[in-house]
């Protein structure tokens, strides 16, 4: 009998295979989770470049969600790139309508804005994402200009971080880590949830820019909460995977990426 544990993400394709949908399937079959897709959107793009954005409608998402919950138990679904009004209303009503009790845990990456710096969330749907889709979340995992953003508020240091975490949890009853790896110091991170709050700290690694680290770092949480560890336990997990994820880029061509497939230490 197999125990594999059935994952989701719900997100953008991203062609050049670093962020995206291809970052998590990747991320789930190296830690050993069966990955499943609900394709949101297909970003053409590049390291330093995305050239276009194409959104399917929203009822294939459903469609494409359905197909999957009626084959498979899935145990956690993973959302990134929603982009419109449309696709997120219609992935939180396919979610909604599962009984809380069988619903699977959801990890949320509130996706804005590209390494490169393109919208990847449309502007008047910011607060879609907040009323829909936080307040069925198991985590929500901003970084620190994403929780600027949500809380319209400057984030300049750790504590400002950690009150961040903790005010966005108090706000939408969801487990939330916000993200430090683009504060000065320290790569440090602070999980704010209901029962438990925890930072996670490692040193910064320099001089390496890599675009799907935020898509990476929640696919894992997302495996690693499918294989039975506790939110706290995931997110430790998670943040060692990416820390080894980085210090063990690939070179390509002339550019560094993320090292989906890197070993236990
Ligand atoms: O890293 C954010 C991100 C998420 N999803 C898709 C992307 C990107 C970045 O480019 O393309 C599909």
């Amino acid at each position: 009998m197999s125990s594999t544990p059935v994952v989701m993400s719900v997100a953008g394709s991203d062609c050049s295979g670093g962020a995206g949908i291809q970052a998590d399937l990747k991320t789930f079959s190296h830690l050993n989770c069966y990955g499943t897709t609900a394709v949101t959107c297909i970003v053409a793009e590049n390291p330093t470049e995305v050239r276009s954005i194409t959104s399917l409608p929203a009822k294939k998402v459903r469609e494409q969600m359905e197909l999957i919950f009626d084959a498979f138990p899935v145990s956690v679904v993973k959302t990134g790139m929603l982009y419109s009004n449309s696709i997120i209303k219609e992935v939180c009503s396919f979610l909604k309508q599962i009984d809380s009790l069988k619903r699977p845990k959801i990890v949320v990456d509130p996706v804005m804005v590209s390494t490169t710096g393109t919208k990847l969330l449309r502007k008047n749907s910011i607060q879609t994402l907040l009323e829909e889709l936080f307040p069925i979340a198991t985590l929500i995992t901003p970084n620190i200009h994403e929780a600027q953003l949500l809380l319209a508020k400057k984030i300049v240091n750790e504590l400002d971080a950690e009150q961040a975490a903790e005010l966005l949890c108090k706000r939408w009853g969801a487990g939330v880590l916000v993200k430090g790896g683009h504060l000065a110091k320290d790569a440090v991170d602070f999980l704010a949830a209901s029962k438990t709050h925890q930072s996670y700290r490692t040193d910064r690694i320099r001089g390496v820019k890599t675009n799907g680290t935020g898509c990476t770092y929640s696919a894992a949480i997302a495996a690693y909460l499918a294989q039975g560890n506790s939110l706290t336990e995931s997110v430790g997990l998670a943040k060692s995977f990416m820390t080894r994820a980085i210090k063990s880029h690939l070179k390509l061509g002339h550019f560094k990426a993320l090292n989906h497939y890197v070993v236990e230490p």
